[in-house]
């Protein structure tokens, strides 16, 4: 093993690696994302599975968010996602609007809320949201919207963005449950 890819390993802030746009898309990767996507909800939810309050106000790295307030990232998150997509559906290249996740983060409901809020909305959210991605037609997933960060992107890249982040937070506390033992 490299040196490199020790370290890489080792960032806590990136379990499942940086997001990567996959180079060739086939109709299969896309099922293989919207599916990622449906199940996110339930792979969330069993990662914080009987943790107590203390456990849930626990960082899940030095600095980091609480393992509470990744959960309620996620819903802040995937709300954002669901409109962008539906924005860029319906509209002709749109300009989406990011959002502070930082600050929302620091919002007293993500702050204090039971992780099961969240959970609960990101149920019926995605149910919504797989619905609608699986309906999507080829043409529809090279549609563009513009990210006044990362400049005109395609319904597609973000549907890998989102299969990704899952993923990514849901590491995050199984990881921190492997460090300490939970
Ligand atoms: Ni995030």
């Amino acid at each position: 093993m490299s040196e490199t890819v020790e370290l890489v390993e080792v960032d806590p802030r990136f379990p499942v690696g940086k997001f990567q746009r996959p180079e060739r898309v086939t109709a299969h990767d896309r099922m293989k994302a919207i599916a990622a996507i449906a199940a996110m909800p339930a792979m969330l939810s069993a990662s914080v599975k009987g943790l107590d309050r203390e456990q849930l106000d626990t960082p899940y790295r030095e600095g980091g968010w609480t393992v509470r307030q990744l959960v309620h990232h996620v819903a802040d998150s995937h709300m954002n996602a669901y409109v962008r997509f539906k924005l860029a559906l319906a509209e002709t290249t749109p300009t989406i609007k990011p959002y502070e996740e930082k600050d929302w983060a620091e919002f007293v409901d993500a702050k204090t809320l039971p992780v099961a809020v969240s959970l609960n909305l990101l149920d019926a959210l995605h149910e919504r949201w797989v619905v609608f991605l699986s309906e999507l037609k080829q043409e529809d997933f090279a549609r563009t919207f513009v990210h006044p960060e990362h400049g005109a992107q395609s319904v597609e890249w973000m549907l890998f963005l989102y299969a990704w982040h899952g993923r990514h937070h849901v590491a995050h506390v199984t990881e921190l449950r492997k460090r300490k033992g939970w």
